[in-house]
């Protein structure tokens, strides 16, 4: 078996996810690359070498830059906040080490696009981790639309809808809170959990060509962590938009993190013209499809349980009828990570390239939140 050596900064929230990921892949996925858990990053030294030593991390270091000049790291994960994304990625880049970033890629399109062309006229694998396209149920109905299951499509609906920042006496920035400054985050809701609609929408349905927006922030003022001072809350907590796809079909998408009794409620739905699909990310394992072609009398929506070995990626668990979860997502994102790295394998999505065209999306969304006006979106 071929090594991959692993270096990971950040070891937050995703640092956990990636690095569980890492445990596992070789275990259940039958590759020729292993990777190998050889460095993690952060700033906290006491901290760092904890996570370390908990996720089975050879060694750590307190300096990114230490971490990319290092011989013996072949790929770099990047899970810190968005506003370090591109610096990290580009010196990775330019040191030849493959690049594995977070989402969203970048604070903004200018930054995405030196990523790509630094990854690209490079050559170096890359990839992002839009980890909810891993899904098995996800990507089943990836597979059913491919099949032209769903015929000619009309409409795409998805939501993502949050409650944890309703309480006006919530921080923004620092540790844990950096999603609400939008100095270390870019957006808010936009960048954050629409990014993840838009990506999930593309890939199953083709280019978005323009997009209509309403942004707003409820809550306009907030402590801030790392100076001590109330400032101007600068994200967008909530944002719904309509937009139109290359293909001629009608979305509608919306998130808020002011949904009180909603956690990560990301749902979408899509209506073709011969069946429907809708999916819940609270009831990930299920795909609910309702066909028009069906017998009459027993037409109706099915709920299926994507959980048999002919269904995506479940040939690799348990047995039939046995659910995965969140975490099994990171765990199919680097499964194919590694697999693209094998001769003539074709390149992983969703790439820099496919994640910079997310990125285009949110900004011509946030763009029109201001203009309010239809907004085109660039690079389609
Ligand atoms: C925010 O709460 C968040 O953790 C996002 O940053 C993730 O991308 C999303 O998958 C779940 O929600």
């Amino acid at each position: 078996m071929k090594k991959l050596n692993i270096g990971l900064i950040g070891y937050g929230f995703m640092g956990r996810t990636h690095s569980n990921a890492y445990r596992q892949v070789s275990q259940f996925f039958d590759l020729e690359y292993q990777p190998v858990m050889k460095a993690v990053c952060g700033r906290t030294e006491d901290r760092v070498k904890a996570f370390a030593d908990n996720w089975g991390w050879q060694s750590y270091e307190t300096d990114w830059r230490k971490l990319i000049e290092r011989d013996d790291i072949d790929a770099v994960d990047i899970t810190t906040p968005n506003n370090s994304h591109c610096e990290i990625a580009k010196a990775a880049a330019e040191k030849g080490k493959m690049v594995l970033c977070e989402k969203p890629l970048a604070l903004n399109p200018e930054q995405g696009e030196e990523m790509v062309k630094i990854v690209e006229d490079k050559g170096l694998a890359n990839m992002v981790w839009y980890n909810y396209r891993f899904v098995p149920a996800v990507t089943l109905a990836k597979n059913l639309i491919d099949d032209d299951k769903l015929g000619k499509i009309f409409h795409y609906r998805a939501n993502f809808l949050q409650d944890w920042t309703i309480s006006p006496d919530l921080p923004q920035g620092g540790e844990g809170l950096w999603r609400l400054d939008a100095e270390a985050a870019g957006s808010g809701v936009t960048g954050d959990l629409l990014a993840h609609c838009i990506d999930t929408a593309i890939w199953l349905n083709g280019p978005i060509t323009t997009v209509t927006a309403m942004t707003e922030t409820f809550i306009k003022e907030r402590k801030h962590n790392l100076t001590g001072e109330v400032q101007k809350v600068n994200i967008d907590d909530a944002c719904a938009f309509l937009a139109r796809f290359a293909n001629g079909s009608l979305a509608i998408f919306e998130s808020t993190r002011y949904a009180r009794g909603h956690k990560a409620l990301y749902t979408f739905e899509i209506n073709g013209e011969n069946a429907s699909i809708s999916w819940d990310l609270h009831d990930l394992q299920r795909l609910s499809y309702f066909d028009y072609r069906d017998e009459s009398a027993t037409r109706g929506w099915r709920s299926i349980h994507v959980t048999d070995s002919d269904h995506p990626y479940m040939d690799k668990w348990w047995v039939p009828g046995l659910n995965i979860g969140y975490e099994h997502t990171f765990i199919h994102g680097i499964a194919g990570f590694l697999k693209s790295l094998e001769e003539g394998q074709k390149p992983m999505h969703p790439s820099f390239r496919d994640a910079l065209q997310t990125q285009y999306i949110c900004d011509a969304v946030l763009k029109s939140g201001v203009s309010k006006q239809w907004e085109e979106v660039s690079g389609v």
